[in-house]
């Protein structure tokens, strides 16, 4: 009994020295999501890549929040140069002009890409 004293006290110390609080920690944490075969074949189209890009915009379209960039290539999302249209916050087309070269940076999860920022280059 006393040994178990000693140590339930040493250990709450311990905890207090790493800046832990002394709460008794939940035993079980959260398992997580089981990945199935599914899923595993669904990822590369869903996998979330970001780069940094530079172009020239050609058009800006509030009303549909888009903006079309004839960019370079982007290796970060392993992109040729092509000219295309980005979906973009409304931050974001506010402060595109067309003709202006801008430096950007992208965000593309499966066939979906957008614009989260425009720098002028
Ligand atoms: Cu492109």
């Amino acid at each position: 009994m006393k040994h178990a004293l000693i140590l339930s006290a040493g250990l709450a110390i311990g905890l207090a020295a790493c800046g832990q609080k002394t709460e008794p920690v939940p035993v079980e944490a959260p398992a997580p999501a089981p990945a199935t075969a599914g899923d595993m074949a669904a990822a590369p189209a869903e996998a979330v890549k970001s780069g940094v890009g530079s172009g020239v915009i050609t058009a800006v379209d509030p009303a549909a929040g888009s903006v079309t960039i004839d960019h370079g290539p982007i290796p970060g999302v392993g992109w040729p140069a092509m000219a295309m249209s980005f979906k973009a916050a409304p931050a974001v087309v506010e402060k595109a002009k067309v003709g202006e070269r801008v430096q950007f940076d992208v965000t593309v999860r499966g066939r979906e890409s957008e614009v989260t920022a425009i720098r002028p280059e």
